[in-house]
């Protein structure tokens, strides 16, 4: 029998994970927040019944080890436990506003979880395997173009710091105790199911706003943005999950980059997607009081706002994924036309 226990399950990869780990036999565990309101539990609603459901938190360091404990005894003889950390206050604007949250969850939580398992046996430790969630986030204002495994992190936000911290705890706990505990380096990755408030989806939502209104006559609707000149190497969530899955078929534990190889800035995914619904946009202006119009109308739908601005900014990331292509076979399905036209319907 194969176990595994996904922390984060209600969120954008937790979701796709579990349907890959149902559809491979898994028996899928996870931990869900306490909310005044079940929200969180949208995104799982069509595996609801296939799924095991626990309250945890990752600021809760016994309610994890009970869990994982719990897991190991209700499953005499299980062949394989994988655990993979997918937990995180996740949005780095915010990370500034909440560091010591940030903080505490992306980092202290990893901590929480790699010493619940140190505290089994070695016959049981060994049939443990553990995915931490790192990001391309860590490597910042970047130090080499492309980044792979091996370019140094230079982080540029608590979020950044945070999981730098989880990421080289995850190597001292495979190094130090021999733990199969691999970091995965993801470049961002969407889907229909990313949080509202992340760039791609917010300018997915805002361009559906647009068509929308257009067929009621109304035109009030602008959407505002903070830096649309960074870049970023973006590819689909359900390409990533099998990524991380496949880290841990491996003999041996490691750190792989995922990412498409290709990058673009936050200009043109507005760009890409207007055009998908047949508007072309013209820029006009500079800085903040740049605007994006609709070439035909002359309307304005696209304008800045500095409350969207990071105190630091990433301005380019770029990843080369040739490890994993080549060491685990990962390949991906979804280009970025692809990817919003998903987004889209
Ligand atoms: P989401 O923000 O969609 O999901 C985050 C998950 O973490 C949610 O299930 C959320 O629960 C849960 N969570 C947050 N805080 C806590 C807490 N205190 N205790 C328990 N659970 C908590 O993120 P993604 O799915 O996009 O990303 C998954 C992981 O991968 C994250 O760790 C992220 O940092 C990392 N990552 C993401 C990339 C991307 O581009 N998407 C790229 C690289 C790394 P709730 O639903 O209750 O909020
Ligand atoms: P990112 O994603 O910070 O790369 O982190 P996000 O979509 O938030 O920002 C991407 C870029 O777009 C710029 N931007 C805006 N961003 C948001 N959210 N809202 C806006 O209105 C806006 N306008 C411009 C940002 O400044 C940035 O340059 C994501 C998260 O999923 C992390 O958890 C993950 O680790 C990394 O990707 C890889």
């Amino acid at each position: 029998m194969k176990l595994a226990f996904i922390t984060g399950i209600t969120g954008q990869d937790g979701s796709y994970l579990a349907e890959l780990l149902i559809e491979k036999g898994y028996k899928v565990y996870g931990i869900v927040r306490r909310t005044s309101l079940l929200y969180s539990y949208s995104r799982l609603d069509h595996i609801r019944d296939k799924i095991h459901l626990e309250y945890g938190d990752m600021s809760d360091g016994s309610s994890l080890t009970n869990y994982i404990t719990s897991i190991i005894n209700n499953n005499d003889n299980f062949e394989v436990f994988e655990i993979y950390n997918l937990a995180a206050q996740s949005h780095v604007q915010i990370s500034f506003e909440i560091p010591e949250y940030t903080s505490l969850i992306d980092g202290i939580g990893t901590l929480k979880l790699l010493e619940s398992i140190r505290t089994f046996k070695k016959d049981i430790q060994d049939k443990i395997r553990f995915y931490q969630a790192g990001t391309s986030e860590m490597y910042g204002a970047v130090l080499e173009t492309p980044q792979k495994e091996t370019t140094p992190f230079n982080p540029q936000s608590p979020y950044a710091c945070a999981k730098v911290y989880s990421h080289f705890l995850v190597k001292n706990y495979r190094e130090g105790y021999g733990m199969f505990t691999c970091n995965g380096i993801l470049f961002n990755h969407e889907s229909p199911r990313r949080g509202a408030n992340f760039v791609t989806m917010k300018i997915v939502n805002g361009v559906k706003k647009i068509v929308e209104q257009e067929k009621e006559n109304i035109n009030d609707y602008i959407l505002t943005l903070g830096n649309i000149d960074s870049k970023r190497d973006w590819g689909h969530s359900k390409d990533y999950v099998y990524g991380m899955w496949l880290m841990l078929q491996q003999d041996k534990p490691d750190d792989y980059v995922l990412a498409t190889g290709h990058t673009y800035s936050v200009r043109e995914f507005i760009e890409k997607s207007f055009s998908m619904k047949g508007f072309e946009i013209e820029w006009n202006g500079e800085g903040i009081n740049e605007v994006g119009i609709d070439k035909r109308t002359q309307r304005i739908l696209v304008k800045i706002d500095e409350k969207y601005f990071r105190p630091c900014e990433v301005d380019l990331l770029l990843g080369d994924a040739t490890k994993a292509e080549t060491d685990l076979g990962w390949e991906r399905k979804y280009d970025l036309d692809k990817l919003i036209v998903d987004m889209f319907d």
